[in-house]
């Protein structure tokens, strides 16, 4: 469980790379001028869907949505990817119920990708089996939920507004229930998506070194055709690539001043300075909580509209995502981000969190 994860994650999650003017590997275009995106009204509420991997920056980005006034959660799915979904979700509900909070509903997609077979370690789905080594309330009971796909198609069309979805992991369970019920993207405002690699290396050899992939993200890679049929959808798509995860990472300091604001909080401290034991570095990736900040407050990045696509084919470069020459834009990418501010957001939202 105190496994230590190989150098290059870390570099993954260490470098603080400026946006490339140029792209930076073979068949790349350069990187295209960005606009901030546009403030949100802080009075409003934002009914989301959460949808993670059974990761525990994911698990941390539930955390701050938790704790934020702003938003509403309507549902929590659990996909493919760190996790098996089925166990992951009742570790979920367990510290849901120890938290005291009750009538979200809990989906676990299926087990598998769509398509293929990428998949993350064997180690590292078993730590996710463990919760990350955190601890675990409530251990012998276990808790209704249900089919993830079925529950976002439910939720979304229940909706009396239109509803966003946060993905921070494989996107089987969306693409699932795509395929279930297409008419759902009427209902859907916006889906804030953790993913891909634009204009940077990929991040698969940080946990499988011997790889010849390295052009993917991690969760592209789990589910090449997932992300493939999402990116297809005509959704309003925002992407949270590693061009942005890697320009904002948590030191120690950073995380203490989040203790202010209760349990809630206290549980993102601790699966933050369960990272930084683990990885043994000084500072922490932020992949999906910086994602979850940006979907409420899209200020805290600059964004380009890009033809994206992603490549499902086998091989060195399966799951990476490509710029389509001459393509109509589909998504929009987060690609500088505010990290100062976006710092400043995190401790506002935890340190402020209700008991
Ligand atoms: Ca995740």
């Amino acid at each position: 469980m105190t496994r230590r994860l190989p150098g290059l994650l870390l570099i993954a999650g260490i470098l603080a790379l400026t946006l490339p003017t140029t792209g930076c590997s073979a068949g790349r275009s350069a990187a295209p001028p960005v606009t901030p995106g546009a403030p949100r009204d802080p009075g409003t509420v934002l009914p989301v869907i959460f949808d993670d991997d059974g990761s525990q920056d994911g698990t941390a980005a539930l955390a701050f949505l938790l704790s934020h006034p702003g938003v509403s959660v309507r549902a929590i799915t659990i996909s493919y990817g760190e996790a098996h979904p089925d166990v992951y979700v009742q570790h979920v509900a367990r510290k849901l119920d120890n938290m005291g909070v009750e009538g979200i509903p809990l989906g676990a997609g299926r087990d598998a990708p769509l398509a293929g077979s990428n998949a993350f370690p064997d180690w590292l789905r078993e730590r996710s089996n463990n919760f990350g080594g955190l601890p675990i309330p409530n251990a012998d009971q276990t808790y209704p939920v249900q089919d993830a796909a079925e529950l976002i198609v439910a939720t979304v069309n229940a909706s009396p507004e239109p509803i966003t979805l946060f993905l921070s992991g494989a996107q089987t369970n969306l693409a699932e229930a795509l395929r279930l019920n297409g008419d759902i993207a009427a209902n859907i405002a916006a889906v804030y998506i953790m993913g891909g690699a634009v204009y940077v290396p990929g991040n698969i050899q940080g946990l499988t070194p011997d790889s010849d992939n390295e052009v993917a993200e991690w969760n592209v890679y789990a589910d090449p055709q997932a992300a493939k049929e999402v990116l297809a959808s005509e959704l309003p798509l925002y992407l949270v690539p590693l061009d942005a995860t890697n320009q904002v990472t948590l030191n120690a300091e950073d995380i203490q001043r989040w203790r202010e604001g209760g349990p809630t909080a206290d549980f993102a401290v601790e699966i933050y300075e369960r990272a930084l034991e683990n990885f043994g570095g000084s500072n922490a990736a932020v992949w999906d909580l910086m994602t979850a900040a940006v979907m409420l407050d899209p200020s805290l990045c600059r964004f380009a509209s890009l033809p994206l696509d992603v490549i499902t084919a086998e091989g060195a470069t399966s799951g990476q995502t490509v710029v389509v020459e001459g393509g109509t834009a589909n998504v929009t990418v987060c690609l500088a981000p505010d990290a100062g501010r976006i710092k400043e957001n995190f401790r506002q939202v935890f340190s402020a969190a209700a008991p």
